[in-house]
């Protein structure tokens, strides 16, 4: 029963959040602050976190409306380095348009594509050194193809066919690989948060000069395991970089279900005493300079950096999804940082190293790059066309011994098949 003295006080209500356009709804991102580009100061390496909160609630900004490239954040790239970066860029998305046709064909059940955010894991794989252990969430195959990992091996991984080194026994799009430096992919989401704390509180311990970065969703920062990694972060200052990659979609709920309507998600650095930074997601410049500056930090023993990349995902969260059904169509054309493939491109015309010609002839190389790995990998099977590992091998790799029970269910397992004609 209510107590009396409560009568006269307002009833309460809960909040919840609900996104600002759904589907057929006009979008105005009008807004969303974009400070000009150039604007943000960029502190010395060296510098307390304490002294430049301000960062974690502005944009870090390179490129300005012109492809120029302006401010104290300017990487000063070659011209060889972002042709190099722009070509990782357009293969990631001629590859995750090649997959995506494959899963819809029936080639393999799952795919995931990066389109709108290739920047941040091409660009952030051009700044960190190639030995520099990454921990991804499943939305960075940019970083394998920017390290030039195989095509033909990525797709055998998608297809778990008999060339899947993985053997079948991860999702497709989960890879693992440890000579490009590339942890394995887990389902379960910001469980490589801690691990890549755990790393690089290693490679500190050894004495090393490796680091660690790290990558997961705006959604994933409502996992406990996200919190969990920032405090052993902080304590031990670790040599880690947090990437949150801020593409104002976990699925169907928007970013104001991980708190986004609060603040931002830079800001959860300051609470813990760590390093944050605000970046344009889609200005391949601004993510490679941010990733330089928090790598040097890591590697003089200034402890980890959380940079938020403020992003679109402009396709489905996977294949599985139909964005149709919970947001605006308009919301992508709408977006008001653009597209980082076409940053790059108009950046490295204005310079006069770069043309429509070459635009067109390397988007061409890619798409046939593409289509000749797919064939490679191809004949090594398919789903569905019984060119998998043998069943067998999914009771191998966990104990150095197989134990007598999986020995047991293992030999159930072919006495099955075999009765059932399989
Ligand atoms: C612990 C856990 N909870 C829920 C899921 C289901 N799930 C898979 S992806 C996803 C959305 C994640 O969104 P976000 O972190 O923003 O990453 P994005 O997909 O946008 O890159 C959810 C809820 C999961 N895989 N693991
Ligand atoms: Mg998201």
């Amino acid at each position: 029963m209510t107590d009396a003295r409560r009568s006269n006080l307002p009833p309460l209500s809960l909040h919840v959040p609900e996104p600002r356009f759904r589907p057929g709804d006009e979008v105005d991102f009008g807004d969303i602050a974009v400070p000009p580009a150039g604007a943000a100061r960029r502190p010395d390496t060296a510098d307390p976190a304490s002294s430049f909160h301000e960062l974690a609630y502005s944009l870090v900004r390179v490129l300005d409306d012109e492809g120029r490239a302006v401010g104290p954040w300017d990487p000063r790239l070659s011209p060889d380095t972002l042709r190099a970066m722009l070509r990782d860029m357009a293969l990631t998305r001629a590859f995750d348009e090649r997959m995506f046709r494959a899963q819809r064909q029936g080639k393999t059940s799952f795919y995931m594509k990066s389109t709108g955010e290739e920047a941040v894991a091409v660009a952030a794989a051009h700044a960190l050194a190639s030995d520099d252990m990454c921990f991804p969430s499943y939305r960075q195959q940019g970083i394998l193809i920017a390290r030039g990992h195989p095509l033909a091996g990525l797709m055998n991984q998608i297809y778990s066919n008999k060339g899947d080194t993985l053997k079948g026994r991860q999702l497709p799009i989960m890879y693992s690989a440890r000579d490009y430096g590339f942890f394995s992919i887990s389902g379960n989401l910001t469980t490589q948060y801690p691990q890549a704390v755990g790393w690089a509180m290693a490679s500190a311990a050894k004495g090393d000069s490796r680091i660690a970065a790290t990558w997961c969703g705006e959604g994933s920062t409502a996992e406990g395991d996200f919190h969990s990694a920032l405090t052993f972060a902080t304590v031990y200052r670790a040599p880690v970089i947090f990437n949150v990659v801020n593409n104002q979609w976990a699925i169907s709920s928007f970013s104001g279900f991980a708190g986004a309507e609060a603040t931002t998600f830079a800001a959860r650095a300051i609470g813990y005493g760590i390093a944050g930074l605000r970046v344009d997601g889609n200005d391949p410049l601004a993510v490679h300079a941010a990733t330089q500056w928090a790598a040097e930090r890591a590697r003089t023993n200034q402890g980890p950096t959380l940079i938020e990349h403020f992003t679109y995902r402009a396709e489905g969260h996977s294949t599985s999804d139909d964005p149709s059904a919970y947001r605006s169509a308009q919301e992508y054309s709408h977006w008001p940082l653009g597209d980082p493939v076409v940053r790059l491109k108009q950046h490295l015309i204005a310079i006069g190293e770069w043309d429509a010609e070459r635009h067109a002839a390397m988007d061409l190389e890619c798409a046939e790059r593409v289509k000749a790995a797919q064939k490679e990998a191809e004949k090594n099977g398919i789903l569905g066309h019984g060119m998998h590992q043998p069943f067998e091998t999914m009771f191998e790799g966990v104990f150095e011994e197989m134990p007598w029970h999986l020995k047991e269910q293992c030999q159930q397992m072919i006495d099955e098949r075999k009765a059932a004609g399989i």
